[in-house]
């Protein structure tokens, strides 16, 4: 299914049910007292948390909810039904925004999180009767339900996410930790969406997610930009995965530490570590000094992936 990380909904409460003013007929009571039921509760929209959903497309193709209305009180003390709710499934990891607000977010599979809640159905006229009015000839009317706009963003969830330059093999990298099949290609911007995988043999399920390249002035949106880069703001490690046989490899390094900079500075804080790759294609390996952990492997034929691997599960 088409990856969409965002979508702009429409939500529409139900309308409580008025209540009712009615007065008891009997065959021997001629002046019954109040009896109005009533009106039912409207019903609210929902959105529910799928743990199987990966992406926002149903919301983008159909993007208005409108939840049922509660119905009206009735004579004889009867309650108007209540309205019927809109559950709306979603992807894990997203947040919900009003007016450039958070509003919520479902993280966990089966949340709920209500986002337009329901009117309330008015009192009917029994309600009201006391002995000061033993018959009131009034009843509530039920309340409007929440309408509102919300924008939708998906974050994906992963515990850590591979970062580099176009063609440097993070997909190559993903497809050999995980069991994820990324599409791989000897040109840039083969990748054109997070991918997700889950690291193979360990005890714990750690997710790991492999990014679309990023260029030199992509937070002016060159290349693919960095609109992606909202799916690592969730995850606890970053590795910055560079290509060792191109000319100026930590040009590269600036490169990715300079756009998340231009992205969001708590970026940077974020604990990360430096992988460089294709070490196959090179007869001598140059070593680094950097602040971070170094790793030498090559993605291709798995040579000091299990040092890498050894360091994300401890
Ligand atoms: N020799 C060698 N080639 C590699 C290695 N890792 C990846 N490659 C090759 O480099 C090319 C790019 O690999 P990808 O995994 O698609 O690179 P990517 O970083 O995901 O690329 P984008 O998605 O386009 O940003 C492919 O031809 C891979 O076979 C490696 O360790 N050694
Ligand atoms: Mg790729």
């Amino acid at each position: 299914m088409k990856f969409v990380d965002e979508a702009k909904i429409s939500v529409e409460a139900g309308r409580g049910g008025n209540g009712c003013v009615s007065f008891r007929r009997e065959k021997f009571v001629p002046k019954g007292g109040p009896d109005g039921g009533d009106g039912g509760d409207g019903g609210s929209v929902n959105l529910i948390g799928n743990k199987k959903l990966g992406t926002l497309y149903d919301l983008k193709v159909r993007p208005h909810y409108k939840a049922g209305r509660g119905l009206h009180g009735k004579g004889k003390k009867m309650h108007g039904k209540i309205g019927k709710d809109v559950s709306i499934q979603v992807p894990l990891g997203i947040v919900v925004v009003e007016e450039e607000t958070v509003v919520g977010e479902i993280l966990e599979d089966k949340q709920k999180l209500i986002v337009a809640k329901g009117g309330t159905g008015g009192r009917g006229n029994y309600r009201f009767a006391g002995p000061s009015n033993q018959s009131p000839r009034y009843a509530e009317e039920g309340t409007v339900g929440e309408k509102k706009r919300l924008k939708i963003i998906l974050k994906l969830i992963s515990d850590i996410g591979i970062v580099g330059l176009p063609n440097v093999g993070k997909s190559t990298l993903l497809k050999n930790i995980t069991s994820a099949r990324p599409k791989i290609g000897a040109y840039p911007f083969t990748t054109l969406n997070p991918n997700l995988g889950v690291l193979r043999s360990t005890v714990k399920s750690i997710i790991i997610a492999d990014m679309p390249g990023i260029i030199e002035g992509a937070h002016h949106g060159k290349g693919l930009g960095l609109q992606f880069l909202r799916h690592i703001e969730r995850t606890n490690l970053l590795l910055l995965l560079i290509d060792l046989s191109a000319p100026q490899p930590l040009h590269q390094y600036d490169c990715l530490l300079n756009e998340f900079k231009q992205y969001d500075a708590t970026l940077l804080k974020k604990p990360r570590a430096v992988v460089f790759n294709k070490i196959d294609l090179l007869s001598e390996i140059p070593r680094y000094n950097l602040e971070e952990k170094v790793f030498y492997i090559s993605a291709l034929t798995g040579d000091g992936i299990d040092e890498l691997t050894r360091y994300i599960n401890a």
